[in-house]
Protein backbone atom coordinates (compact mmCIF):
# COMPACT_ATOMS: atom_id res chain seq x y z
CA UNK A 1 0.00 0.00 0.00
CA UNK A 2 3.23 2.52 0.93
CA UNK A 3 4.64 3.88 -2.00
CA UNK A 4 7.97 5.48 -2.14
CA UNK A 5 8.29 7.63 -5.44
CA UNK A 6 11.47 9.45 -6.32
CA UNK A 7 11.71 12.83 -6.57
CA UNK A 8 14.13 15.56 -7.35
CA UNK A 9 14.81 19.10 -5.35
CA UNK A 10 12.62 21.70 -6.82
CA UNK A 11 14.64 25.32 -6.81
CA UNK A 12 13.05 28.00 -4.33
CA UNK A 13 10.74 25.97 -1.77
CA UNK A 14 11.51 28.24 0.90
CA UNK A 15 9.14 29.41 3.19
CA UNK A 16 8.24 33.04 3.30
CA UNK A 17 6.74 35.46 6.21
CA UNK A 18 3.71 32.50 6.49
CA UNK A 19 4.82 29.00 4.95
CA UNK A 20 5.18 28.71 1.27
CA UNK A 21 3.18 30.24 -1.58
CA UNK A 22 3.52 29.74 -5.01
CA UNK A 23 1.19 30.12 -8.22
CA UNK A 24 -1.47 27.06 -8.46
CA UNK A 25 0.50 26.21 -11.71
CA UNK A 26 3.25 25.82 -9.50
CA UNK A 27 2.09 23.75 -7.15
CA UNK A 28 0.28 21.66 -9.80
CA UNK A 29 3.52 20.37 -10.67
CA UNK A 30 3.73 16.18 -10.89
CA UNK A 31 5.49 16.25 -7.03
CA UNK A 32 5.78 19.98 -6.41
CA UNK A 33 3.61 19.61 -3.24
CA UNK A 34 4.30 16.16 -2.19
CA UNK A 35 8.05 17.26 -1.85
CA UNK A 36 7.02 20.02 0.49
CA UNK A 37 5.21 17.97 2.74
CA UNK A 38 7.62 15.46 2.64
CA UNK A 39 10.02 17.90 4.11
CA UNK A 40 8.01 18.85 6.54
CA UNK A 41 7.75 15.61 7.63
CA UNK A 42 11.50 15.11 7.23
CA UNK A 43 12.34 18.07 8.99
CA UNK A 44 10.52 16.97 12.24
CA UNK A 45 10.87 14.18 14.65
CA UNK A 46 9.33 11.94 17.01
CA UNK A 47 5.38 12.39 15.62
CA UNK A 48 5.37 8.05 15.20
CA UNK A 49 1.37 7.50 16.05
CA UNK A 50 0.58 11.19 16.85
CA UNK A 51 -2.08 13.54 15.43
CA UNK A 52 -1.80 15.68 12.37
CA UNK A 53 -4.36 18.46 11.60
CA UNK A 54 -5.02 18.97 8.37
CA UNK A 55 -7.47 21.65 6.79
CA UNK A 56 -7.11 25.13 4.36
CA UNK A 57 -9.39 28.08 3.05
CA UNK A 58 -11.13 26.28 0.89
CA UNK A 59 -9.26 27.78 -2.06
CA UNK A 60 -8.38 26.28 -5.62
CA UNK A 61 -6.26 23.23 -5.29
CA UNK A 62 -7.24 22.67 -1.55
CA UNK A 63 -8.97 19.58 -1.98
CA UNK A 64 -6.34 17.99 -3.96
CA UNK A 65 -3.80 18.85 -1.66
CA UNK A 66 -5.77 17.90 1.56
CA UNK A 67 -6.37 14.35 0.09
CA UNK A 68 -2.14 13.95 -0.66
CA UNK A 69 -1.47 15.26 2.82
CA UNK A 70 -3.90 12.76 4.00
CA UNK A 71 -2.24 9.90 2.32
CA UNK A 72 1.28 11.29 2.86
CA UNK A 73 0.76 11.26 6.79
CA UNK A 74 -0.45 7.81 6.62
CA UNK A 75 2.72 6.84 4.78
CA UNK A 76 5.07 8.81 7.21
CA UNK A 77 3.55 6.83 9.87
CA UNK A 78 1.50 9.40 11.53
CA UNK A 79 -1.39 7.80 13.86
CA UNK A 80 -4.16 9.93 13.21
CA UNK A 81 -5.48 12.88 10.93
CA UNK A 82 -7.89 15.37 12.01
CA UNK A 83 -9.31 17.07 9.06
CA UNK A 84 -11.60 19.55 8.63
CA UNK A 85 -15.34 18.77 6.48
CA UNK A 86 -14.30 19.35 3.02
CA UNK A 87 -10.69 20.00 3.78
CA UNK A 88 -12.09 23.06 5.38
CA UNK A 89 -9.97 25.02 8.66
CA UNK A 90 -9.60 28.69 9.33
CA UNK A 91 -6.23 29.56 10.40
CA UNK A 92 -7.25 30.44 14.19
CA UNK A 93 -9.66 27.25 14.20
CA UNK A 94 -6.89 24.90 12.84
CA UNK A 95 -4.61 26.52 15.65
CA UNK A 96 -7.24 25.56 17.96
CA UNK A 97 -7.85 22.15 17.27
CA UNK A 98 -3.92 21.41 16.97
CA UNK A 99 -4.00 22.86 21.01
CA UNK A 100 -7.69 21.73 22.41
CA UNK A 101 -6.97 17.96 21.09
CA UNK A 102 -2.73 18.01 21.91
CA UNK A 103 -1.50 17.12 18.18
CA UNK A 104 2.24 16.98 16.77
CA UNK A 105 1.19 19.75 14.50
CA UNK A 106 -1.08 20.59 11.33
CA UNK A 107 -0.57 21.80 7.66
CA UNK A 108 -2.38 24.75 6.58
CA UNK A 109 -3.09 24.88 3.03
CA UNK A 110 -3.43 28.84 2.25
CA UNK A 111 -2.07 31.92 0.49
CA UNK A 112 -4.39 33.64 3.24
CA UNK A 113 -4.99 37.04 1.69
CA UNK A 114 -3.41 36.64 -1.90
CA UNK A 115 -6.37 35.88 -4.43
CA UNK A 116 -7.58 32.43 -5.70
CA UNK A 117 -8.63 30.35 -8.35
CA UNK A 118 -6.56 28.65 -11.46
CA UNK A 119 -4.10 31.17 -11.77
CA UNK A 120 -4.17 32.19 -8.34
CA UNK A 121 -2.46 31.48 -5.12
CA UNK A 122 -1.67 28.79 -2.99
CA UNK A 123 0.03 27.73 -0.01
CA UNK A 124 1.44 25.44 2.48
CA UNK A 125 2.47 25.85 6.10
CA UNK A 126 3.15 23.86 9.34
CA UNK A 127 2.14 24.75 12.36
CA UNK A 128 3.68 22.90 15.31
CA UNK A 129 2.65 21.41 18.86
CA UNK A 130 1.68 25.06 20.51
CA UNK A 131 -0.76 25.29 17.72
CA UNK A 132 1.49 28.49 16.30
CA UNK A 133 3.93 28.73 13.14
CA UNK A 134 6.78 26.76 12.75
CA UNK A 135 9.60 29.02 13.79
CA UNK A 136 12.35 30.00 11.76
CA UNK A 137 14.75 27.37 12.45
CA UNK A 138 12.20 24.58 11.94
CA UNK A 139 11.21 26.98 8.51
CA UNK A 140 15.41 26.64 7.72
CA UNK A 141 15.20 23.05 8.39
CA UNK A 142 12.44 22.38 5.79
CA UNK A 143 13.84 24.24 3.70
CA UNK A 144 17.40 22.57 3.65
CA UNK A 145 15.27 19.56 3.18
CA UNK A 146 13.36 20.31 0.21
CA UNK A 147 16.89 20.61 -1.24
CA UNK A 148 18.10 17.34 -0.76
CA UNK A 149 14.84 15.22 -0.59
CA UNK A 150 15.24 11.89 -3.10
CA UNK A 151 11.97 10.63 -2.48
CA UNK A 152 8.52 10.87 -1.05
CA UNK A 153 6.24 8.39 0.97
CA UNK A 154 2.37 7.93 0.14
CA UNK A 155 -0.65 5.64 0.45
CA UNK A 156 -2.28 4.54 -2.45
CA UNK A 157 -5.81 4.11 -2.73
CA UNK A 158 -8.97 6.26 -3.22
CA UNK A 159 -9.83 9.60 -1.77
CA UNK A 160 -11.12 10.03 1.46
CA UNK A 161 -14.81 11.22 2.16
CA UNK A 162 -14.61 14.37 3.19
CA UNK A 163 -18.33 15.79 3.11
CA UNK A 164 -19.54 13.87 6.64
CA UNK A 165 -18.13 14.29 9.90
CA UNK A 166 -16.66 10.84 11.06
CA UNK A 167 -13.82 8.33 10.70
CA UNK A 168 -12.00 6.24 8.31
CA UNK A 169 -9.08 4.47 8.06
CA UNK A 170 -6.25 5.38 5.30
CA UNK A 171 -3.30 2.76 5.81
CA UNK A 172 -2.61 2.30 9.70
CA UNK A 173 -3.88 5.32 9.80
CA UNK A 174 -7.20 6.93 11.08
CA UNK A 175 -8.76 9.41 9.68
CA UNK A 176 -11.55 11.86 11.61
CA UNK A 177 -13.36 14.80 9.75
CA UNK A 178 -14.60 17.06 12.24
CA UNK A 179 -16.99 20.03 11.98
CA UNK A 180 -15.06 22.81 11.61
CA UNK A 181 -16.99 25.35 13.12
CA UNK A 182 -18.01 23.54 16.33
CA UNK A 183 -15.06 24.03 18.27
CA UNK A 184 -13.90 27.09 17.46
CA UNK A 185 -17.16 28.61 18.16
CA UNK A 186 -17.00 27.08 21.79
CA UNK A 187 -13.59 28.62 22.39
CA UNK A 188 -15.49 32.08 21.28
CA UNK A 189 -18.11 31.64 23.99
CA UNK A 190 -15.77 30.52 26.42
CA UNK A 191 -13.89 33.96 25.77
CA UNK A 192 -16.74 36.65 24.93
CA UNK A 193 -20.04 37.89 26.97
CA UNK A 194 -22.02 36.64 24.43
CA UNK A 195 -25.20 37.58 26.49
CA UNK A 196 -24.18 41.02 26.50
CA UNK A 197 -23.67 41.35 22.47
CA UNK A 198 -27.00 39.93 22.35
CA UNK A 199 -28.22 42.57 24.72
CA UNK A 200 -26.66 45.28 22.46
CA UNK A 201 -28.22 43.70 19.42
CA UNK A 202 -31.30 44.17 20.67
CA UNK A 203 -31.03 47.83 21.66
CA UNK A 204 -30.93 48.40 17.68
CA UNK A 205 -27.43 47.90 16.52
CA UNK A 206 -26.48 46.86 13.42
CA UNK A 207 -23.20 45.07 11.98
CA UNK A 208 -22.44 43.57 8.61
CA UNK A 209 -19.37 41.20 8.00
CA UNK A 210 -18.03 40.29 5.15
CA UNK A 211 -16.62 36.98 4.69
CA UNK A 212 -15.21 37.83 1.59
CA UNK A 213 -16.23 34.44 -0.23
CA UNK A 214 -13.40 32.81 1.66
CA UNK A 215 -13.59 30.59 4.69
CA UNK A 216 -14.21 33.42 7.32
CA UNK A 217 -18.44 32.90 5.79
CA UNK A 218 -19.16 29.80 7.94
CA UNK A 219 -17.88 31.07 11.13
CA UNK A 220 -19.68 34.69 10.84
CA UNK A 221 -22.44 32.90 9.78
CA UNK A 222 -22.64 30.26 13.01
CA UNK A 223 -21.94 32.66 15.53
CA UNK A 224 -22.91 36.16 14.84
CA UNK A 225 -26.02 35.36 13.13
CA UNK A 226 -26.30 31.78 14.70
CA UNK A 227 -25.50 32.12 18.55
CA UNK A 228 -25.42 35.99 18.46
CA UNK A 229 -28.87 36.23 16.56
CA UNK A 230 -27.64 39.16 14.19
CA UNK A 231 -30.15 39.11 11.28
CA UNK A 232 -29.83 36.82 8.34
CA UNK A 233 -27.97 39.28 5.74
CA UNK A 234 -25.83 40.43 8.61
CA UNK A 235 -23.10 38.41 6.65
CA UNK A 236 -22.54 38.93 3.10
CA UNK A 237 -19.99 36.89 0.69
CA UNK A 238 -20.56 34.18 3.29
CA UNK A 239 -20.13 31.27 1.10
CA UNK A 240 -16.85 29.68 0.67
CA UNK A 241 -15.91 29.71 -3.01
CA UNK A 242 -12.23 28.32 -4.79
CA UNK A 243 -11.88 32.03 -6.36
CA UNK A 244 -13.33 33.89 -3.59
CA UNK A 245 -16.03 34.89 -6.02
CA UNK A 246 -13.23 36.79 -7.84
CA UNK A 247 -12.62 38.94 -4.82
CA UNK A 248 -8.97 39.54 -3.82
CA UNK A 249 -9.30 38.54 -0.07
CA UNK A 250 -7.69 41.28 1.67
CA UNK A 251 -10.22 43.00 4.32
CA UNK A 252 -8.69 46.76 3.48
CA UNK A 253 -10.50 49.70 2.88
CA UNK A 254 -9.57 48.94 -1.15
CA UNK A 255 -10.10 45.51 -1.36
CA UNK A 256 -13.74 45.50 1.03
CA UNK A 257 -14.34 48.30 -0.74
CA UNK A 258 -18.17 47.50 -1.01
CA UNK A 259 -18.43 47.15 2.93
CA UNK A 260 -15.95 50.23 3.86
CA UNK A 261 -18.66 52.47 1.27
CA UNK A 262 -21.64 50.77 2.99
CA UNK A 263 -20.27 51.76 6.62
CA UNK A 264 -18.57 54.79 6.21
CA UNK A 265 -21.94 56.19 5.16
CA UNK A 266 -23.91 58.34 7.26
CA UNK A 267 -26.71 55.85 6.53
CA UNK A 268 -24.44 52.58 6.90
CA UNK A 269 -24.83 50.10 10.09
CA UNK A 270 -23.22 50.74 13.46
CA UNK A 271 -20.19 48.26 13.30
CA UNK A 272 -18.75 46.67 9.72
CA UNK A 273 -15.87 43.97 9.66
CA UNK A 274 -14.26 41.71 7.30
CA UNK A 275 -11.56 39.33 7.41
CA UNK A 276 -9.17 37.67 4.97
CA UNK A 277 -9.09 34.27 2.63
CA UNK A 278 -8.01 32.02 6.00
CA UNK A 279 -9.85 33.98 8.57
CA UNK A 280 -6.75 35.35 10.37
CA UNK A 281 -6.78 39.11 9.62
CA UNK A 282 -9.56 41.58 10.40
CA UNK A 283 -11.27 45.35 9.30
CA UNK A 284 -12.66 46.80 12.12
CA UNK A 285 -15.32 50.20 10.82
CA UNK A 286 -17.58 51.87 12.97
CA UNK A 287 -19.82 54.35 11.15
CA UNK A 288 -17.86 57.09 9.06
CA UNK A 289 -14.80 56.04 11.16
CA UNK A 290 -12.25 53.04 9.70
CA UNK A 291 -10.05 51.96 12.61
CA UNK A 292 -6.64 51.50 11.61
CA UNK A 293 -5.06 47.60 12.94
CA UNK A 294 -2.48 49.66 14.62
CA UNK A 295 -5.07 51.37 16.72
CA UNK A 296 -7.46 48.70 16.48
CA UNK A 297 -4.87 46.39 18.91
CA UNK A 298 -4.13 49.68 21.06
CA UNK A 299 -7.74 49.95 22.07
CA UNK A 300 -8.39 46.50 22.26
CA UNK A 301 -5.47 46.46 24.30
CA UNK A 302 -6.77 49.32 26.77
CA UNK A 303 -10.15 47.96 26.78
CA UNK A 304 -9.32 44.23 27.41
CA UNK A 305 -10.55 43.81 31.02
CA UNK A 306 -14.23 44.79 30.26
CA UNK A 307 -14.25 41.25 28.49
CA UNK A 308 -14.19 38.39 30.48
CA UNK A 309 -11.58 36.26 28.65
CA UNK A 310 -9.38 38.75 29.40
CA UNK A 311 -10.61 40.29 32.73
CA UNK A 312 -7.54 40.02 34.72
CA UNK A 313 -5.52 41.94 32.65
CA UNK A 314 -2.83 41.37 30.01
CA UNK A 315 0.63 39.96 30.84
CA UNK A 316 2.08 42.22 28.24
CA UNK A 317 1.32 43.50 24.59
CA UNK A 318 3.46 42.59 21.15
CA UNK A 319 3.69 44.25 18.08
CA UNK A 320 5.57 43.74 14.89
CA UNK A 321 7.96 46.39 14.49
CA UNK A 322 6.48 48.02 11.06
CA UNK A 323 3.06 48.43 13.45
CA UNK A 324 2.54 51.86 15.21
CA UNK A 325 3.18 52.59 18.70
CA UNK A 326 -0.12 53.41 19.60
CA UNK A 327 0.51 49.70 21.37
CA UNK A 328 3.20 51.05 23.56
CA UNK A 329 1.74 53.72 25.03
CA UNK A 330 -1.13 51.48 26.17
CA UNK A 331 1.28 49.45 27.65
CA UNK A 332 3.10 52.05 29.13
CA UNK A 333 0.27 53.08 30.89
CA UNK A 334 -1.23 49.81 32.19
CA UNK A 335 2.10 49.15 33.54
CA UNK A 336 2.76 46.27 31.20
CA UNK A 337 5.97 44.95 28.93
CA UNK A 338 5.55 45.93 25.29
CA UNK A 339 7.50 43.40 23.19
CA UNK A 340 8.53 44.90 19.21
CA UNK A 341 9.09 41.66 17.11
CA UNK A 342 9.87 41.28 13.33
CA UNK A 343 7.01 40.92 10.87
CA UNK A 344 5.12 37.63 10.92
CA UNK A 345 3.11 35.75 13.48
CA UNK A 346 5.99 33.14 13.97
CA UNK A 347 7.61 35.98 16.19
CA UNK A 348 4.93 36.04 18.63
CA UNK A 349 4.54 32.18 20.03
CA UNK A 350 7.38 31.66 21.92
CA UNK A 351 6.02 35.60 23.84
CA UNK A 352 2.47 34.06 24.49
CA UNK A 353 4.14 30.60 25.39
CA UNK A 354 6.28 31.93 28.02
CA UNK A 355 3.19 34.28 29.04
CA UNK A 356 4.83 37.60 28.70
CA UNK A 357 1.89 38.92 26.52
CA UNK A 358 -1.39 38.43 26.20
CA UNK A 359 -2.21 40.31 22.92
CA UNK A 360 -0.67 40.76 19.89
CA UNK A 361 -0.78 42.52 16.58
CA UNK A 362 0.39 43.67 13.25
CA UNK A 363 -0.64 46.45 10.89
CA UNK A 364 -1.47 44.23 8.13
CA UNK A 365 -5.18 43.83 9.88
CA UNK A 366 -3.94 41.11 12.57
CA UNK A 367 -4.63 40.88 16.00
CA UNK A 368 -5.21 38.12 18.20
CA UNK A 369 -4.43 36.75 21.94
CA UNK A 370 -3.16 33.79 23.80
CA UNK A 371 -6.21 31.83 23.46
CA UNK A 372 -4.48 30.30 20.07
CA UNK A 373 -1.31 30.63 18.37
CA UNK A 374 -2.33 32.70 15.29
CA UNK A 375 -3.96 35.87 14.50
CA UNK A 376 -7.78 35.57 14.41
CA UNK A 377 -10.16 38.04 12.47
CA UNK A 378 -12.87 37.16 14.29
CA UNK A 379 -11.71 37.17 17.77
CA UNK A 380 -10.98 40.68 16.77
CA UNK A 381 -14.64 41.55 16.24
CA UNK A 382 -15.96 39.66 18.81
CA UNK A 383 -13.78 41.71 20.97
CA UNK A 384 -14.71 44.64 19.45
CA UNK A 385 -18.31 43.82 19.80
CA UNK A 386 -17.98 42.79 23.41
CA UNK A 387 -16.32 46.01 24.21
CA UNK A 388 -19.01 47.95 22.41
CA UNK A 389 -21.89 45.97 24.08
CA UNK A 390 -20.23 47.39 27.94
CA UNK A 391 -19.21 51.01 26.60
CA UNK A 392 -22.35 51.73 24.65
CA UNK A 393 -21.04 54.64 22.78
CA UNK A 394 -20.13 54.21 18.85
CA UNK A 395 -16.61 53.18 17.28
CA UNK A 396 -15.79 57.09 16.22
CA UNK A 397 -16.30 57.73 20.58
CA UNK A 398 -14.33 55.13 21.47
CA UNK A 399 -11.91 55.85 18.88
CA UNK A 400 -11.77 59.22 19.24
CA UNK A 401 -11.77 59.22 23.27
CA UNK A 402 -8.65 56.99 22.65
CA UNK A 403 -6.81 59.27 20.87
CA UNK A 404 -7.61 61.95 23.32
CA UNK A 405 -6.53 59.96 26.29
CA UNK A 406 -3.35 58.39 24.56
CA UNK A 407 -2.75 60.76 21.60
CA UNK A 408 -2.96 59.64 18.10
CA UNK A 409 -0.03 57.76 15.50
CA UNK A 410 -1.37 58.61 12.35
CA UNK A 411 -0.15 55.49 9.97
CA UNK A 412 -0.16 54.22 7.11
CA UNK A 413 1.23 51.57 4.68
CA UNK A 414 2.38 52.21 1.27
CA UNK A 415 2.69 49.02 -1.22
CA UNK A 416 4.39 49.40 -4.38
CA UNK A 417 3.01 45.37 -5.58
CA UNK A 418 4.45 43.59 -8.28
CA UNK A 419 8.09 45.73 -8.74
CA UNK A 420 11.10 44.73 -10.51
CA UNK A 421 12.83 42.32 -7.67
CA UNK A 422 15.84 43.44 -8.87
CA UNK A 423 14.93 46.87 -8.73
CA UNK A 424 13.68 46.50 -4.99
CA UNK A 425 16.50 44.38 -3.98
CA UNK A 426 19.07 47.06 -5.37
CA UNK A 427 16.73 49.74 -3.30
CA UNK A 428 17.11 48.19 -0.03
CA UNK A 429 20.74 47.78 -0.40
CA UNK A 430 21.17 51.48 -1.71
CA UNK A 431 19.51 52.45 1.93
CA UNK A 432 21.14 49.48 3.77
CA UNK A 433 24.22 51.66 2.63
CA UNK A 434 23.18 54.77 3.56
CA UNK A 435 22.23 53.96 7.00
CA UNK A 436 25.46 55.27 8.61
CA UNK A 437 24.46 58.68 7.35
CA UNK A 438 21.28 59.26 7.64
CA UNK A 439 21.45 60.61 10.96
CA UNK A 440 21.35 64.14 11.75
CA UNK A 441 19.50 64.48 8.26
CA UNK A 442 15.72 65.51 7.61
CA UNK A 443 15.86 65.11 11.46
CA UNK A 444 16.76 61.96 11.82
CA UNK A 445 17.96 60.69 14.92
CA UNK A 446 18.86 56.61 14.27
CA UNK A 447 18.63 54.74 11.61
CA UNK A 448 19.17 50.82 11.27
CA UNK A 449 18.59 47.80 9.72
CA UNK A 450 15.65 45.80 12.42
CA UNK A 451 16.83 42.65 13.97
CA UNK A 452 15.38 41.17 17.11
CA UNK A 453 16.69 38.90 20.34
CA UNK A 454 13.95 36.67 21.46
CA UNK A 455 14.00 36.80 24.90
CA UNK A 456 12.76 33.74 25.22
CA UNK A 457 14.90 30.98 23.02
CA UNK A 458 17.62 33.80 22.70
CA UNK A 459 17.60 33.57 18.76
CA UNK A 460 18.33 36.28 16.70
CA UNK A 461 17.00 37.15 13.56
CA UNK A 462 18.26 39.76 11.02
CA UNK A 463 17.32 42.08 8.12
CA UNK A 464 14.07 43.12 9.31
CA UNK A 465 13.53 46.23 7.69
CA UNK A 466 14.98 49.54 7.71
CA UNK A 467 13.86 51.79 10.01
CA UNK A 468 14.26 55.87 9.95
CA UNK A 469 13.61 57.13 13.53
CA UNK A 470 12.80 61.04 14.11
CA UNK A 471 12.47 63.12 16.79
CA UNK A 472 8.94 63.05 18.54
CA UNK A 473 8.50 58.96 17.51
CA UNK A 474 7.96 59.41 13.59
CA UNK A 475 8.91 56.60 11.86
CA UNK A 476 9.73 55.51 7.84
CA UNK A 477 10.13 52.02 7.90
CA UNK A 478 10.96 50.03 4.45
CA UNK A 479 10.54 46.10 3.76
CA UNK A 480 10.17 43.63 1.42
CA UNK A 481 6.86 41.53 1.28
CA UNK A 482 7.63 37.59 1.89
CA UNK A 483 4.03 36.62 0.70
CA UNK A 484 4.46 37.70 -2.78
CA UNK A 485 4.27 35.57 -5.38
CA UNK A 486 5.45 37.87 -8.24
CA UNK A 487 8.34 39.97 -8.40
CA UNK A 488 8.78 42.17 -5.39
CA UNK A 489 6.32 44.17 -3.41
CA UNK A 490 8.04 47.17 -1.26
CA UNK A 491 6.05 47.82 1.83
CA UNK A 492 7.04 51.59 3.23
CA UNK A 493 5.45 52.02 6.77
CA UNK A 494 4.98 55.80 7.87
CA UNK A 495 4.05 56.98 11.10
CA UNK A 496 3.98 60.74 12.71
CA UNK A 497 2.97 61.30 16.75
CA UNK A 498 0.39 64.00 17.43
CA UNK A 499 -0.36 64.51 21.26
CA UNK A 500 -2.57 67.58 20.37
CA UNK A 501 -6.25 66.81 20.50
CA UNK A 502 -6.97 70.03 18.40
CA UNK A 503 -5.07 68.06 15.67
CA UNK A 504 -6.36 64.74 15.70
CA UNK A 505 -8.86 65.33 12.64
CA UNK A 506 -6.56 65.47 9.60
CA UNK A 507 -6.85 63.38 6.83
CA UNK A 508 -4.12 60.31 7.59
CA UNK A 509 -2.38 61.16 3.93
CA UNK A 510 -2.62 64.65 4.88
CA UNK A 511 -0.85 64.49 8.26
CA UNK A 512 1.90 62.82 6.72
CA UNK A 513 2.17 64.28 3.33
CA UNK A 514 6.44 65.64 4.91
CA UNK A 515 7.18 62.19 5.61
CA UNK A 516 5.85 60.64 2.40
CA UNK A 517 7.51 62.92 -0.16
CA UNK A 518 10.58 61.83 2.20
CA UNK A 519 10.03 58.18 2.41
CA UNK A 520 10.37 58.32 -1.79
CA UNK A 521 12.86 60.96 -1.58
CA UNK A 522 15.67 59.12 0.27
CA UNK A 523 14.77 55.79 -1.12
CA UNK A 524 14.66 57.12 -4.94
CA UNK A 525 11.73 54.72 -5.32
CA UNK A 526 10.73 56.38 -8.54
CA UNK A 527 14.18 56.58 -9.81
CA UNK A 528 14.37 52.49 -8.83
CA UNK A 529 11.45 51.25 -9.68
CA UNK A 530 9.43 53.40 -12.06
CA UNK A 531 6.88 53.96 -9.86
CA UNK A 532 5.53 57.36 -8.72
CA UNK A 533 2.60 56.50 -6.57
CA UNK A 534 2.27 52.93 -4.53
CA UNK A 535 -0.46 50.83 -5.69
CA UNK A 536 -2.44 49.99 -2.35
CA UNK A 537 -2.56 52.59 0.31
CA UNK A 538 -3.68 51.10 4.07
C1 LIG B 1 2.22 40.07 5.30
C2 LIG B 1 2.03 41.04 6.44
C3 LIG B 1 2.42 40.40 7.76
C4 LIG B 1 1.61 39.10 7.95
C5 LIG B 1 1.80 38.20 6.74
C6 LIG B 1 0.95 36.97 6.82
O1 LIG B 1 3.58 39.70 5.21
O2 LIG B 1 2.78 42.21 6.22
O3 LIG B 1 2.21 41.30 8.80
O4 LIG B 1 2.01 38.44 9.11
O5 LIG B 1 1.45 38.90 5.55
O6 LIG B 1 -0.40 37.28 6.94
P1 LIG B 1 4.59 40.37 4.14
O7 LIG B 1 5.88 39.63 4.30
O8 LIG B 1 3.96 40.20 2.78
O9 LIG B 1 4.68 41.81 4.50
V1 LIG B 1 -1.54 36.29 6.20
O10 LIG B 1 -3.07 36.77 6.78
O11 LIG B 1 -1.11 36.50 4.62
O12 LIG B 1 -1.10 34.76 6.73
CO1 LIG C 1 -4.44 35.43 6.51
Amino acid sequence: MIETITTKPFEGQKPGTSGLRKKVPVFQQPHYAENFIQSIFDALDGYGGKTLVIGGDGRYYNTEVVQTAIRMAAANGFGKVMAGRDGLLSTPAASNIIRKYKAFGGIILSASHNPGGPDGDFGIKFNAANGGPAPEGLTDAIYAKTRAITSYRIVKGPDVDLGRVGSTRVGGMTVEVIDPVADYAALMQKLFDFDAIRALIRSGFTMRFDGMGAITGPYGTAILEGLLGFPTGTVMNGIPLPDFGGHHPDPNLVHAKELCDLVLSSTGPDFGAASDGDGDRNLIIGRGMYVTPSDSLAILAANATLVPGYKDGLSGIARSMPTSAAADRVAEKLRIACYETPTGWKFFGNLLDAKLATICGEESFGTGSNHVREKDGLWAVLMWLNILARRRESVADIVQGHWQAFGRNYYSRHDYEEVDAEAANGLMAALREKLPRLKGHHGIEAADDFAYDDPVDGSRTTGQGIRLLFAGGSRIVYRLSGTGTAGATLRVYIERYEADASRHDIETQAALADLIALSRGIAEIEERTGRSAPTVIT
